[in-house]
């Protein structure tokens, strides 16, 4: 059975205390919030981080703080985002690469996103790939609909991405391509040939099953409050932690072993620290 690697995405940007009270949102909370979902199972960290009132930001001081904050904790793979929060403007979303994270997510496309929407025009992705290119950042590609996937295929016949390819696919997101199996194996099966994919649902329903989903087609689980802030119908999650270890419930009841932040730098070749 394989090695499979689970993501925490901790806060997000758009998810608020009203949605579910546990959200960690200072950089103390959020890195206690990542350490307790290592400690859990979780390899990998997606992060994002708020400002003092709790508002979404790519201040790069922030990012800072709440890397370091993480590091003197644990040595979980730290993985920025770059898609920021809706309206944003690349330039303010792309700041934390400067801190040259092991990954960092590639949104690899424009998509609705609930009422609003998030824009990644071809030159805007270009440019996001080239910074990380250069900083010998791996990109996590994130897909929320096929044409992503087409999208990702330029940059790597323009050398802009060189393998392995890590994409995560995003599905149910509000306004967006809904989860079901069927169109997840879609998905699958249009992704370069040796890809590692990361499965994402987004609210309760989906989050599960997408879990179940990714371990059908051998791929990796992505959990955490950015997502999905229920346990189950109704009920709200106590942490992320909760999370991450009903995954690593799932996934070693089918056999799976969980990769260790050693396993994930082999195996996505993560540059030396
Ligand atoms: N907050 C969304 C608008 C990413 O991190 O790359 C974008 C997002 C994706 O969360
Ligand atoms: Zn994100």
């Amino acid at each position: 059975m394989y090695n499979l690697i689970i993501t925490c995405a901790v806060t997000g940007a758009e998810t608020t205390r009203k949605d579910n009270p546990n959200l960690p949102i200072t950089p103390e909370e959020i890195a206690q919030s990542a350490y307790e979902a290592y400690n859990a199972g979780a390899s990998i960290l997606h992060l994002h981080v708020r400002n003092n009132d709790g508002h979404p930001s790519q201040d790069i001081n922030i990012f800072k703080n709440t890397i370091d904050n993480i590091k003197s904790k644990c040595d979980i793979v730290i993985e920025v985002s770059t898609g920021g929060a809706v309206g944003m403007s690349l330039e303010e979303r792309i700041q934390p690469l400067e801190l040259q994270p092991d990954l960092a997510s590639l949104d690899c496309g424009t998509i609705n996103f609930g009422d609003d929407y998030i824009l990644n025009t071809l030159p805007m992705i270009k440019k996001a790939a080239g910074i990380m290119k250069d900083y010998n950042i791996r990109p996590t590609l994130e897909c929320f609909d096929l044409s992503h996937i087409d999208t990702s295929l330029i940059l790597i016949n323009e050398g802009l991405i060189t393998p392995p390819f890590h994409y995560g696919i995003v599905l149910n997101v509000p306004g967006g391509i809904n989860y079901d199996i069927d169109t997840l194996g879609y998905f699958m099966r249009r992704l370069p040939t040796d890809s590692f994919a990361t499965v994402m649902g987004i609210g309760g329903k989906a989050s599960l099953n997408a879990i179940f989903g990714a371990i059908s087609y051998s791929a990796f689980i992505r959990v955490g409050f950015e997502d999905n802030v229920f346990y189950s119908k109704g009920v709200l999650a106590k942490s992320n932690a909760e999370l991450v270890e009903r995954a690593v419930r799932i996934a070693k009841e089918h056999g799976c072993h969980i990769a260790t932040p050693d396993d994930v730098r082999r195996r996505l070749k993560l540059k030396e620290r």
